[in-house]
């Protein structure tokens, strides 16, 4: 006997309305459908972190081409089975909402493990985590099992958790989650895939993704306890593996400035032969993705200097000093220039730095006007009654700053000429 099933991960699509993360979003899941549709592949399987953030029905929102894509993927394969990330990414409930897209669509925001059972018209799930064999309908073997582990939190696994029980106590009741997992992960022959959204001991952040809240870290050592054939893991955005078997699988698209790397999805043949299952994945680089790079650059003689080495297809954020007085200097022609350079959407931001006044005060930097100004410097420096000839006020006729002049000169007061 030798069979062969072809599973495809893909994890953190974060889909939103914001019209440039959906523009990126949409070229890579072209790639997915065209892949899918080119290619056999028999389930999908989505690591989380499946939004972005909070979606709003209605046009301006991810929900639309979110449903579209999933729609149109579920098309040309047997079942997508999706995980759940981060309650700040997948809000509670809008992942098990896509479950009603379709009837082989399965989507879950609680650990279980999923056996699929291929009925000719129908794709069966089974939760065989919580079944008893007796009550399992289907007692002959799946096709393919997916288990899932969403983003843990202390509160899903041990409920009345107090703050001083230690991360240890958790981790071993983590370690009995899985291994109830591969209790039941051995009653079968079939291919196992395990998804795990979460953060895994000794992983590699992507360089500009910010990690918000305190992650649970859960050790490659823990989840092996399930005995899967494949372990896919989401919500961190850099593909990396731990062993062949053993991966993140990355995002769709660079999302932050100083996120560089290239992104993939995965796709496993399991083997099946009475011996049991192998399995050799293979990571697909989706085509349109650009290393989004901070670019610093400094605009000298009338040119933007940029001593960087920065790549052909990069995004780009330029962040130049100028000078507060030389600013006129930046013209559109200039900007211009960069634009053919490194992109149309590259992004320019001046950081302006303040010529530099002779007085310490705060309070001249922030005045509103050149009198404003002109007084303030007068009361720091002690020079206010410098106007005052013969102990009368006299009507300003020159400019502030020329009297400022003579005030930096050190001009002494008789020597003011009269019509000031
Ligand atoms: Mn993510």
């Amino acid at each position: 006997m030798k069979n062969q099933l072809i599973g495809l991960f893909t994890a953190d699509w974060h889909l939103d309305k914001d019209p440039k993360r959906k523009r990126k979003a949409c070229e890579s899941l072209d790639q997915i459908v065209d892949y899918v549709k080119n290619n056999h592949v028999d389930y999908i399987v989505h690591g989380g972190d499946f939004w972005e953030t909070k979606q709003s029905f209605g046009e301006n929102s991810g929900v639309e081409y979110g449903f579209e894509y999933l729609q149109e993927l579920a098309k040309h394969v047997k079942a997508i089975v999706i995980n759940k990330g981060n309650n700040n990414h997948d809000y509670p409930q809008s992942i098990s909402l896509l479950a009603r897209l379709g009837e082989n669509i399965f989507a879950y925001e609680y650990p279980i493990s999923l056996a699929l059972y291929d009925h000719v018209d129908k794709i069966l799930g089974v939760d065989i985590l919580r079944e008893s064999e007796e009550e399992t309908v289907y007692a002959e073997e799946p096709e393919f099992i997916v288990n899932l582990m969403p983003y843990p939190t202390k509160g899903m696994i041990v409920r009345d958790m107090s703050i001083d029980d230690n991360n240890k106590e958790f981790g071993e009741v983590f370690d009995g989650l899985m291994d109830m997992f591969g209790i039941t992960n051995e009653r079968y022959k079939c291919p196992k895939a395990f998804s795990f959204h979460g953060n895994v001991r000794g992983s590699r952040l992507s360089t500009g993704q910010p990690l918000t809240g305190q992650d649970i870290i859960i050790s490659p050592l823990s989840l092996r306890k399930a005995k899967a054939d494949v372990y896919a893991f989401g919500h961190i955005h850099n593909w990396q593996e731990f062993a062949p078997d053993m991966f993140y699988t990355s995002s769709l698209y660079n999302c932050n400035f100083g996120e560089t790397e290239q992104k993939y999805f995965i796709v496993s043949k399991f083997n099946q032969t009475d011996e049991g299952v192998t399995v050799s994945s293979e990571k697909i680089k989706f085509k349109t993705v650009r290393p989004m790079v901070n670019v610093t650059a400094e605009f000298i003689n009338g040119e933007f200097v940029i001593n960087q080495e920065v790549p052909e297809n990069a995004e780009v954020k330029i962040k130049y000093k100028i000078e507060e007085d030389l600013q006129d200097q930046v013209t559109t022609a200039k900007k211009e220039e960069l634009k053919a350079r490194f992109g149309a959407d590259a992004i320019l931001e001046a950081d302006i730095v303040p010529v530099q006044r002779e007085s310490r005060s705060v309070k001249i930097m922030e005045a509103k006007n050149l009198a404003e100004e002109f007084t303030e410097y007068c009361t720091i420096t002690g020079r206010d009654e410098v106007f005052k000839v013969n102990g009368d006020a006299k009507t300003l006729k020159r400019s502030y700053r020329e009297k400022i002049e003579l005030i930096e000169q050190g001009t002494p007061p008789v020597e003011v000429p009269e019509e000031l």
